[in-house]
């Protein structure tokens, strides 16, 4: 039996609380995953306790976790939240911009069937989960190396038939939007210093990370906590002033492959 649909939300309303997490562990090929970062190799160990620690936190925040077993041949695979994007209506079925990673989205789209009605982003389209960051009935979606204006254009038109208003935003650095920009409240960003200008976000309460702690910009919001890496201070420190409620998890290993906190789950 279908479990029941949430209700939509109206832009006033507080973001929903979260109930579902769509997790992967990491599998042992992991370290031929995609990345821009170069030095000291990945550590597969070190890899697994922080995923655990991730999925652990989220558990602990009341939110109840759909595992899915690693899938072999497909080492990005654990960056569950690039495979698929999910409102309170619909599922929209990424189709990743790097071909390595086509393929990963079937057991996703299998689960979320149970869930939601899925649409998919087809051919020329390409788009990834990263690039999009849900803020109310506002969508912001990145161009990026990943998602092209077709895949962008794609999931506007889908989103627009149930009232969300989609904005276009360039990415000209980082490898996704939610590099640079993410959600730490109803109507607050956190945002990459040189973003700080973006007339994109300018009706939103912004805080800025130091542009020596970039990485720091990719934080999670969920269940009235924010979720940030470990070993930024400053970002600590700003985000703390704000009174919210934060837990620190070590994400080296994770950002070694490119990724961050928002990557390792789809939310919903
Ligand atoms: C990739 O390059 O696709 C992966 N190694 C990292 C993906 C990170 N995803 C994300 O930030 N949403």
């Amino acid at each position: 039996m279908r479990p029941p649909r949430p209700q939509a939300q109206s832009s006033q309303r507080a973001a929903p609380m979260i109930q579902h997490a769509i997790v992967r562990d990491p599998g042992p090929d992991a370290a031929t995953g995609l990345t821009t970062q170069s030095g000291a190799p990945l550590c597969f160990k070190q890899l697994q306790h922080q995923h655990a620690a991730y999925c652990d936190a989220l558990a602990a925040m009341g939110v109840e976790l759909i595992r899915l077993d690693p899938a072999p041949g497909f080492p990005d695979a654990y960056f569950v939240e690039d495979t698929a994007v999910v409102t309170p209506e619909i599922a929209v079925i990424a189709r990743s911009g790097a071909m390595e990673r086509r393929g990963e989205e079937r057991s996703v789209a299998q689960v979320l069937s149970r869930y939601r009605s899925l649409a998919e982003i087809s051919a020329p389209g390409t788009l990834d989960g990263g690039d999009v960051l849900i803020v109310g009935r506002q969508v912001f979606i990145g161009l990026s190396r990943r998602t092209n204006p077709q895949g962008a254009a794609q999931l506007a038109r889908v989103l627009g038939h149930y009232d969300y208003q989609c904005i276009l935003v360039t990415v000209d650095d980082g490898l996704h939007l939610k590099s640079s920009v993410t959600r730490i409240g109803d109507r607050q960003l956190l945002l990459v210093a040189s973003w700080a200008a973006r007339p994109e976000f300018d009706s939103y309460d912004k805080i800025m990370v130091d542009p020596s702690e970039v990485h720091a910009c990719n934080t999670l919001w969920i269940n009235d906590h924010l979720i940030i890496p470990q070993g930024y201070p400053r970002t600590r420190a700003l985000l703390k002033a704000t009174g919210k409620s934060i837990v620190e998890l070590p994400t080296r290993q994770i950002h070694r492959m490119d990724g961050g906190l928002t990557c390792l789950s789809i939310r919903f």
